[in-house]
């Protein structure tokens, strides 16, 4: 049975500033497939619309910005990740995107949200925030770009800690290790963000945009032999085709911790 896709993401446009609010009430703001198609669109509107900066935010009152990839819509038979699932389209969306994408944080962020966060330009949040990567609990293998994604934000140090442990960086930490570009009090999160936003709206957008797609060009200047490709398809093969992974979407499902076994 098709499970209907939940949420939405809404757009609008004030002045030369996109915003895109996530709303999943039910989910915890999770990123279904309809929410991460929305925030495609409305970037692409967004674009077509002359739009300089965009913010993108959570219905979240404080609590859970995005609590990831929505799990429901995790598929069993095939890679969770690939090139062109909504999540990763998303992502390359944020990336190509001609001016900055900032990241209004007023909650805790999960998994592919906390990579979706990391890959907008630059990351603005109350004292409450907090962002953890969590495959492993999951039994779920990352892609080689989401983990680069992190290697570029926070270091190949900090960036093993998050994905080994799946622990939580508090807002402190986050500022810290270059997750957060500033932490304002929740009463102060809108104003310092717009006022960031308009301010880029004054500059050059033509300069601006090239010089995003230089960050973004430099940013995945690696380059990796077609063996080693290979390689890293087939080792991510064996982990999402393994009982690890079954047990850790059924464990999520069944409110149980999962025991895994290593196969
Ligand atoms: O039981 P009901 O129907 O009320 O639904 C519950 C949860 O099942 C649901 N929910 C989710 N549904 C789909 N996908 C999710 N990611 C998800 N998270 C939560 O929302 C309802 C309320 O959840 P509950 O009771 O746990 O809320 P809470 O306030 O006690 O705790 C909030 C969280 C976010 C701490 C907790 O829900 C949680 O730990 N969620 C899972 C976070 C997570 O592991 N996200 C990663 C998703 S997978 C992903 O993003 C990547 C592919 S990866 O794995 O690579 O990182």
């Amino acid at each position: 049975m098709k499970l209907l896709s939940k949420g939405q993401a809404v757009g609008r446009i004030d002045d030369k500033i996109g915003i895109i609010t996530i709303a999943n009430k039910t989910s915890r703001n999770a990123l279904s497939i309809k929410i991460l198609s929305d925030i495609t669109r409305l970037l692409n509107e967004f674009q077509n619309n002359n739009v300089t900066v965009v913010i993108i935010k959570a219905e979240s009152a404080g609590k859970v910005w995005s609590a990831g990839h929505d799990i429901n819509e995790l598929p069993l038979d095939k890679d969770p990740l690939s090139y062109f699932d909504p999540l990763e389209e998303t992502l390359r969306t944020i990336q190509c995107f001609p001016g900055p994408v900032i990241a209004m944080i007023d909650g805790t962020v999960w998994g592919g949200a906390c990579d979706l966060a990391i890959t907008c330009d630059i990351l603005i949040g109350t004292p409450n925030c907090s962002f953890a990567i969590t495959p492993v609990k999951l039994g779920l293998p990352y892609n080689a770009t989401g983990i680069l994604h992190f290697i570029n934000r926070v270091g190949i140090n900090v960036a093993k800690e998050m994905f080994f442990t799946a622990n939580p960086i508090d807002a402190n930490r986050a500022l810290n290790v270059g997750i957060l570009n500033h932490i304002v009090p929740d009463d102060k999160l809108l104003s310092f963000t717009w006022e960031m936003a308009n301010s880029i709206t004054k500059h050059s957008k033509l300069s601006i945009a090239v010089i995003k797609e230089q960050f973004r060009i430099l940013s995945n200047a690696y380059t990796i032999s077609p063996e080693a490709f290979e390689m890293i398809q087939g080792m991510r093969r064996k982990v999402y085709f393994s009982k690890d992974y079954i047990e850790g979407i059924t464990a999520f499902k069944e409110k149980r911790q999962p025991n895994f076994t290593g196969v």
